[in-house]
């Protein structure tokens, strides 16, 4: 356990937490031989809530990284008697601006009265405080022109921390340097996913990649739509990437930093299809989780476990994008010649097998993620291949399944595909059918803007969103905002994506900014196998935790059984501390949007 400190009463009743099951971050894990003793994704019925505690707490929320001068700026302040609030600047104590603060409102999944003080007028650079009276001053304020900039830097950084097969070395990484773990040149061909030509047992080579997560696996549907965000977010601010600098090995080499760390999973992605067929596997995997231990340490056999339809879809959709993306640039022809053949050879897969649900083999524990319908994959893998090949086939099968565009997430991915079609579409498709998309999409980034508008928190987060990953539900809600933007430039979009974003960096009822490393209380414990088993106190920074939500599946002791305070600071919380690859991506693509229209 390596708290360093707690701020407020919700993290001081954090600290006496303990794990109702499981492992703990604190106690000896088991060798990986051992049989996890949980089935993960399932609640704990056996587990009576505790009762519900009213979190209604004194300090005011702010975002405690930075806010850009241009953007919305509110700050949520517990209600009490005051109706004013006024900012001060901390470096002489001058209050530099005043204002009334809004009606008081309570937000339900947090069971909070709470008012909002609107000080977007105030656009000077600088440090301040917000002052109400009766209630502890806010956490220091910065308004800065390039507020998200070291946050975004630091999350894309994370990627590298989590490559499997290889040394990170000192000058990368810091105290954070480590062996290499995982080489993955000796994986097994798993029973569920034997074939005439790769009968069981086969040995492949599969390395590289990133860790999915807290845990050391390789999944390809998540690993799918993170590679995927990270290339809309190439494709959509190339400019800003062109000179990031995030300190990786292959920094000072000719292209993009955000394009190198991509590969590095593209080249591991690659690997995961079985040439004969097309097929792809749907990951690469222990039978059980490792213990809490270094990656060198677990070194249990790795197995590629069965091909789905779902695997194909997402692969065929991340190749073709790769392909168009990397074909963009001078010198990369024959890779994205590869990707593209990847691309299709996955399709005619997925044409021939288009059901083959994921089913997890009864010997195998790690997790699912499954999917049962596909359609959405369909959608979206058939927009990028049309894309690419402008061949009239894929037109025809994304107008068959043509799924309504919903906030993505791993098993949900068809808004991806309209994504790439708004943007590169336009000449290509009928009017109507651009129209159609537009439309569609429209609706879909005005609902998120009708939740924000109506949240007394001034956040577009509801009571369904508090799921696993609530977090990422935030920033692939502030995706699409963005994504909107820059289609249809209306500050409605802007104001409700940043303030997703002021969300995750500390203006939530848990006090906590939701990034390691970034913001003045930051999670300390994430289950995150790296930062729970090496020895340095302060966990891997950049990393965006999971987030509240009232699951429980951990059986750890909450503080709240509320959606938005159900949230832990300890490595016992894989349901709502975990680090994830797929809940960084949105945050990277987030942040580098309203840093570059700054
Ligand atoms: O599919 C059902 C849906 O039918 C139902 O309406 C809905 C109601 O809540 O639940 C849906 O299932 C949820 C599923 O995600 C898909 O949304 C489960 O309740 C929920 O527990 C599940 O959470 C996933 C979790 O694994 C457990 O499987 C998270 O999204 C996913 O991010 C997380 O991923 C794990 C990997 O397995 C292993 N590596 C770490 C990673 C992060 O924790
Ligand atoms: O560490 C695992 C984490 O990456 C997963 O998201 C989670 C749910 O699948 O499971 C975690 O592993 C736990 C296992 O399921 C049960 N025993 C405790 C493990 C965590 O220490």
């Amino acid at each position: 356990m390596k708290r360093l400190f707690t701020l407020s009463l919700v993290a001081s009743a954090i600290t006496l937490s303990a794990c109702g099951g499981g492992s703990s971050g604190t106690t000896q894990a088991p060798p990986t031989n051992t049989p996890a003793p949980t089935t993960p994704a399932q609640p704990a019925p056996t587990v009576p809530p505790p009762p519900t505690v009213n979190t209604t707490d004194t300090l005011i929320k702010v975002n405690q990284v930075g806010y850009l001068p241009s953007a919305n700026k509110i700050a949520v302040v517990p209600d009490n008697q005051a109706r004013e609030f006024s900012v001060v600047n901390t470096a002489n104590d001058t209050v530099v601006m005043s204002g009334t603060l809004s009606d008081a409102q309570t937000w339900a999944e947090a069971d909070q009265s709470v008012r909002l003080a609107d000080f977007s007028q105030l656009n000077i650079e600088g440090e301040y405080v917000i002052r109400v009276e009766g209630v502890a001053d806010s956490l220091p304020i910065k308004i800065n022109d390039n507020a998200y900039l070291s946050a975004h830097d630091a999350a894309l950084k994370a990627y590298y921390f989590n490559r499997a097969s290889t040394e990170l070395l000192v000058e990368h990484a810091g105290e954070w340097r480590r062996p290499a773990g995982h080489p993955d040149t000796n994986v097994r061909v798993h029973a569920s996913a034997a074939s005439a030509t790769r009968p069981e047992g086969t040995v492949i080579s599969a390395p590289k990649g990133w860790y999915d997560a807290g845990d050391f696996n390789k999944y390809i549907v998540n690993s799918g739509i993170s590679t995927y965000t990270l290339l809309a977010a190439y494709e959509r601010f190339t400019d800003f990437y062109a000179t990031r600098d995030i300190g990786i090995p292959e920094s000072g080499n000719t292209s993009p930093d955000l394009l190198d760390e991509i590969k590095w999973n593209l080249d591991w992605m690659l690997a995961m299809q079985d040439p004969t067929d097309g097929g792809v596997y749907h990951k690469l995997t222990t039978l059980r989780f490792a213990g809490t231990r270094m990656p060198h340490e677990a070194t249990a056999q790795r197995y590629v476990v069965q091909k789905g339809t779902g695997a194909a879809l997402n692969f065929a959709a991340v190749m073709a994008t790769a392909s168009r993306v990397y074909g963009s640039l001078a010198g990369m022809t024959d890779l994205a010649a590869q990707y593209r053949q990847a691309a299709v050879l996955a399709w005619r897969w997925a044409q021939d097998n288009d059901n083959v649900v994921y089913r997890q083999p009864s010997d195998v524990q790690t997790g699912e993620y499954g999917d049962s319908r596909f359609d959405d994959e369909f959608t979206w893998a058939s927009a990028e291949l049309y894309l690419l090949t402008e061949e009239a086939q894929y037109l025809t099968s994304f107008k068959q399944y043509f799924a309504q565009p919903r906030t993505p997430f791993w098993q949900e991915t068809a808004a991806l595909g309209y994504m790439s079609l708004l943007q590169h579409g336009e000449t290509l498709l009928s009017n109507a059918d651009y129209t159609e998309i537009q439309t569609r999409f429209t609706a879909l980034a005005d609902s998120i803007v009708d939740q924000h508008q109506a949240s007394a928190y001034s956040v577009a987060m509801t009571q369904n969103d508090f799921v696993w990953g609530s977090n990422s539900v935030a920033l692939n809600k502030a995706m699409i905002l963005l994504a909107q933007n820059s289609h249809v430039s209306d500050a409605k979009y802007k104001t409700a994506a940043s303030n997703l974003v002021d969300y995750i960096l500390g203006k939530n009822p848990t006090d906590y900014s939701f990034v390691t490393g970034n913001g003045v209380k930051t999670p300390m414990d994430p289950h995150h196998r790296q930062s729970a088993a090496d020895t340095v106190a302060a966990p891997i920074p950049g990393f965006v935790v999971g987030g509240p939500q009232p699951g429980r599946q951990d059986n750890c002791s909450y503080p709240s059984n509320l959606p938005a305070t159900t949230y832990l600071d300890d490595y016992c919380s894989f349901s709502t501390n975990e680090v994830t690859i797929n809940w960084n991506a949105p945050f990277v693509f987030a942040t580098a949007a309203l840093q570059s229209s700054n």
